[in-house]
C-alpha cells in the first residue's frame, strides 16, 4: 500500500475526502479524475488521503479503509471513493456500519467479480452509491459518475474535455481493447494505451499520480514523457523476454496447453501473455510469484 496524498495534520479538523484505489495506470487516473473534480466543483478545504494498492483484493481495501480510520477517525462529512478494486466483504461492511455510516461511499469499478449487484442488496449500509460497467474502465466510471452528479455545472465542463480523451485511452489499455486497434491507422491510441502502461511502469507509482495531478488540465503535455517512457519501457522489454521467455514450464491440462511461468517481472506480464497468445504459443499463461 502507498500513500499517494495526505494532507498536513493542521487540516485535520476538515470534512474528509478519502480514496482508496488500485495502484495500475487505471487506479491512479481514477483516482486523479476524482481529486480533480471534488477539488474543482466541491470548491471547499478538504482533508485529503489518497492510498493505493497493486492488491486488488477485498480484504486490502478493508485493510486501506481501517488505516484511513485509524489515522483520523471517520466522522460526518467524509467522503470515501473506492476505485478500480474490490470492494469491501458484506460481512465488513456489516461489522463497521456505525462507523462507515457516519460518511458517504462512492464505488466506481468495473471488474465483473464486484458488481454491486451481487453485494450490495446484503448490506445494511445506506450510503453506498455505485457505478460499475464491466464495458468501461475505473477512469471513465470515475468522469462518468461525476458527470451523472454535475452534468449541469458550467465548471464540469472544461474538467471533461482535459480529461476525456485521456480515461478513454486509458480504457483502451486497461480492458485491453487496444489489441483490436490497427497500428497504422489508430496509431495515435494505439501507442497512447501502450504509453500510458509504460508511464505508469516506468515512472512508478507515486511520480504517474504526481505527473497527471500537476497536468490535469492539459495532459497532452504528458506526451513527451509518454513517448520517452514507451521507448524506455519497450527496450527493457524485448531484453527481459530474450532470457526469461524460454523459462517456461509446460502443461497439458485436457485440451489446454498451459505455461507457467515463476518470479516473472509483473510489470510485462500482461504485454508479454498476450504475445504468447498471439503467437499462439499457449492457450493458458500463469504467473508465479
Ligand atoms: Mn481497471
Amino acid at each position: 500500500m502507498e500513500i499517494l496524498k495526505m494532507s498536513t495534520k493542521n487540516k485535520k479538523h476538515l470534512p474528509k475526502r478519502i480514496i482508496v484505489t488500485h495502484s495500475d495506470a487505471d487506479g491512479l487516473t481514477a483516482a486523479t479524475v476524482v481529486q480533480g473534480a471534488v477539488e474543482k466543483l466541491e470548491n471547499k478545504e478538504f482533508y485529503w488521503l489518497v492510498l493505493s494498492s497493486s492488491n486488488p483484493t477485498g480484504t486490502e481495501t478493508e485493510k486501506m479503509l481501517d488505516f484511513a480510520n485509524n489515522l483520523i477517525p471517520f466522522q460526518f462529512g467524509d467522503k470515501i471513493f473506492i476505485c478500480d478494486r474490490a470492494n469491501p466483504s458484506v460481512e465488513y461492511l456489516n461489522m463497521n456500519q456505525a462507523t462507515l455510516e457516519k460518511t458517504q461511499i462512492v464505488f466506481i469499478d468495473h471488474h465483473i467479480t464486484n458488481n454491486p449487484e451481487l453485494w450490495i442488496k446484503r448490506t445494511k449500509l445506506k450510503n453506498i452509491s455505485t457505478i460499475w460497467s464491466d464495458e468501461e474502465s475505473g477512469a471513465t466510471l470515475a468522469l462518468q459518475w461525476f458527470k451523472e452528479q454535475y452534468n449541469f455545472d458550467e465548471k464540469f465542463e472544461s474538467l471533461y474535455s482535459s480529461f476525456y480523451k485521456f480515461t478513454e485511452i486509458v480504457k483502451l489499455w486497461d480492458i485491453f481493447t487496444w489489441t483490436k486497434l490497427d497500428k497504422d491507422e489508430d496509431s495515435e491510441k494505439y501507442f497512447g494505451a501502450l504509453g500510458i502502461n509504460a508511464m505508469e511502469k516506468v515512472l512508478g507509482k507515486k511520480f504517474f499520480y504526481k505527473k497527471i495531478n500537476e497536468n490535469m488540465n492539459d495532459l497532452s503535455k504528458l506526451n513527451d514523457l509518454l513517448e520517452m517512457s514507451y521507448e524506455i519501457y519497450m527496450d527493457d522489454y524485448k531484453d527481459y523476454c530474450k532470457i526469461s521467455r524460454k523459462k517456461a514450464l509446460n502443461y497439458k491440462f485436457g485440451r489446454y496447453f498451459i505455461k507457467i511461468y515463476y518470479d516473472f517481472d509483473q510489470k510485462y506480464q500482461s504485454l508479454f501473455s498476450y504475445d504468447i497468445f498471439e503467437e499462439d504459443e499457449a492457450d493458458i499463461v500463469a504467473f508465479v510469484t
